[in-house]
């Protein structure tokens, strides 16, 4: 950094700051104010919010319904102690009530509280349980994930996760004591991934496994031991992580999410087998989730709040948005980029522009460049992309309309006419995407046909059709162009007769009428001597 100081006090002031940065670790601050021979004047840096314990902000669903204990009251064992079924669990009464928020509390009585399913009294049916956590805010993992199950950890289990808000899942990781049993999958261990496959969906046996429940609670989803595969042991080396971050693909989504779920499919048996006459001591207990994360603001913001029932980025650098996934409005000179950890130490900005950098000319994020007409005084922004046009990229290219559900300065403003190309008059359509259509064509982009017409190359007008145009004396219509006629009948609808009025027709019908033909002859003969005659 070019840090030039004109007074002793303000690159004393600077200096601070930046020991504050490097105290705080890296990408904490968004921007400062420095010094310069002309000066102050802001610095803006890649920043990102610090992690917090997502607990407090997740929004926890059990299902199926009926799935916690105690609604009617119900007692139950442990494993460890599975003759001595005394316990009670009873939703109508505050001490011995299981409900689901016991999963986030902060238990500051010490007392361990949790959440508790019924018991497997169903058996052999499965006992299933899905816990969905839910944030509607994209966060980033920054350790592990820690599920604590109380009175041992489930047999079988899957960890899913949503990236958009639970519209889509995927596996995360994969929970069994016998992994190729479970799920067909060999076990891995996070240690055996290499930087090549560290996104890689393992199953994992590690904390599945019978230990006593008093032993080993918890169920991890390791990212710690992730980050050590890019950033040494200690995680020395974070320069070294942030690089990753940057130039692979797929790996900080990998670690991004908006939803995660427990599928809970077999719970502890604390031996090999199911012991059908004790039920009671088979159940899924969780006293607390942690999710270490923080916000993800694409680098663009340094704190996020909780808003209006959301987490929310305080967005910096002229971005907006619940992640500063846009410019905002008088800031979009040019496309909107998420902030970056490269160069390290303090990354990019990637600041959103203010349109007025341009010379007064807002483009609504299509071009970055003006230029000045001189003879009609005007600036004009100059190569609209995202088939935009006009002197601010504010209307669409010939052939395309707008998109009514879309910004001005979004990409996906215009959107292509798509007219067809044989039924309609030209690629243009109107506001609404209705194309001109050719006479008999029909529909918003011309591809269908009026009723009497059908599609060849364009619609035509139909030769023969099953309704007004039928083809007669026993002909077929075929493909609406002509009548297939039997072999007597001629005419575009099979209405003539083949051989009336001519000579040369064979077959039986064809011989009659050539005798009527002779008979007509001799008789005008006949009569044409008549005349001579008189
Ligand atoms: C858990 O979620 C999965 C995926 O949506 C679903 O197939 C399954 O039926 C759910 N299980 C329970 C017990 O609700
Ligand atoms: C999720 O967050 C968005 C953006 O902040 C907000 O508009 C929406 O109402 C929230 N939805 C819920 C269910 O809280
Ligand atoms: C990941 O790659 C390493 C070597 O690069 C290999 O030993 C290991 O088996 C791989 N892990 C998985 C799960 O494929
Ligand atoms: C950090 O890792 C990078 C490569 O990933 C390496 O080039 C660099 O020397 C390492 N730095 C330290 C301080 O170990
Ligand atoms: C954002 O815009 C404000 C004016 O609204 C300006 O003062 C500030 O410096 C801009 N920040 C960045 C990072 O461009
Ligand atoms: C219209 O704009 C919205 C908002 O950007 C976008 O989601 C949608 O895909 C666009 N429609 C088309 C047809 O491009
Ligand atoms: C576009 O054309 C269609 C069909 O001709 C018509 O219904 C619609 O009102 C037109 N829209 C506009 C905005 O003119
Ligand atoms: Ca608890």
């Amino acid at each position: 950094m070019d840090v030039v100081s004109t007074s002793a006090m303000l690159s004393q002031v600077v200096f601070l700051l930046h020991f504050v940065t490097l105290t705080l670790g890296q990408y904490d601050i968004c921007k400062s104010l420095v010094s310069m021979d002309n000066g102050q004047t802001w610095e803006f840096y890649a920043c990102q919010p610090k992690p917090t314990a997502m607990k407090e902000f997740m929004q926890i669903t059990v299902d199926p319904p009926g799935i916690t204990c105690g609604n009617p009251p119900e007692r139950f064992c442990t494993l460890e102690n599975p003759y001595l079924c005394s316990d009670e669990c009873d939703a109508s009464n505050l001490d011995l009530a299981h409900p689901p928020q016991l999963m986030q509390d902060r238990e500051s009585t010490g007392l361990i509280t949790y959440w508790q399913t019924v018991t497997w009294s169903r058996f052999p049916e499965p006992l299933l349980a899905n816990i969905s956590l839910a944030w509607n805010k994209s966060l980033e993992l920054t350790n592990d994930i820690q599920v604590t199950f109380e009175y041992g950890r489930p047999t079988i289990m899957v960890l899913d996760k949503s990236l958009d808000k639970g519209r889509t899942w995927q596996p995360y990781q994969f929970y069994a004591d016998d992994c190729m049993d479970a799920f067909g999958m060999p076990a891995k261990r996070v240690q055996d991934l290499s930087a090549t496959n560290v996104t890689r969906v393992i199953c994992t046996e590690q904390y599945s496994r019978w230990v006593g429940s008093k032993n080993e609670k918890v169920l991890r989803f390791e990212v710690m031991a992730r980050f050590v595969i890019f950033a040494g042991p200690k995680l020395l080396n974070m320069t070294s992580l942030y690089t990753r971050m940057e130039s692979m693909k797929g790996l900080r989504d990998f670690f991004t999410f908006t939803n995660l779920r427990l599928r809970l499919l077999r719970p502890a048996l604390g031996g090999t087998y199911v012991q059908r006459d004790n039920l009671l001591k088979y159940f899924y207990a969780i006293s607390n989730i942690d999710v270490p994360a923080r916000c993800k603001c694409n680098l663009h913001a340094g704190q996020c709040t909780f808003r209006e029932g959301s987490l929310q980025c305080d967005c910096e650098h002229n971005t907006t948005g619940q992640d500063c996934s846009r410019c905002e409005r008088g800031f979009k000179a040019k496309s909107w980029k998420p902030g970056s950890y490269l160069p390290t130490p303090n990354g990019s900005p990637n600041t959103c522009e203010a349109a007025g950098t341009l010379g007064n000319c807002e483009c609504y994020g299509h071009s970055n460049r003006c230029s000045y007409i001189d003879f009609i005084n005007i600036v004009t922004c100059v190569s609209c992309k995202h088939n935009t046009r006009g002197q601010n990229c504010q209307h669409c290219r010939l052939g395309y309309f707008r998109n009514i559900s879309a910004e001005l300065d979004d990409d996906n403003v215009c959107i292509e006419c798509n007219c067809n190309q044989l039924g309609s008059i030209h690629s243009r359509c109107n506001e609404t995407g209705y194309c001109q259509c050719r006479d008999g064509s029909t529909g918003p982009k011309c591809e269908d046909c009026l009723p009497g017409y059908s599609w060849r190359q364009g619609c035509s007008p139909n030769v023969c059709d099953d309704d007004m145009l039928l083809c007669q004396n026993g002909g077929t219509c075929f493909q609406n162009q002509k009548c297939l006629c039997l072999p007597e009948y001629k005419g575009l609808l099979c209405e003539q007769l083949l051989c009336e009025g001519e000579r040369g027709c064979s077959g039986a019908s064809a011989s009659y009428l050539s005798l009527v033909a002779m008979l007509s002859c001799l008789l005008a003969n006949a009569l044409l001597r008549l005349v001579t005659a008189c």
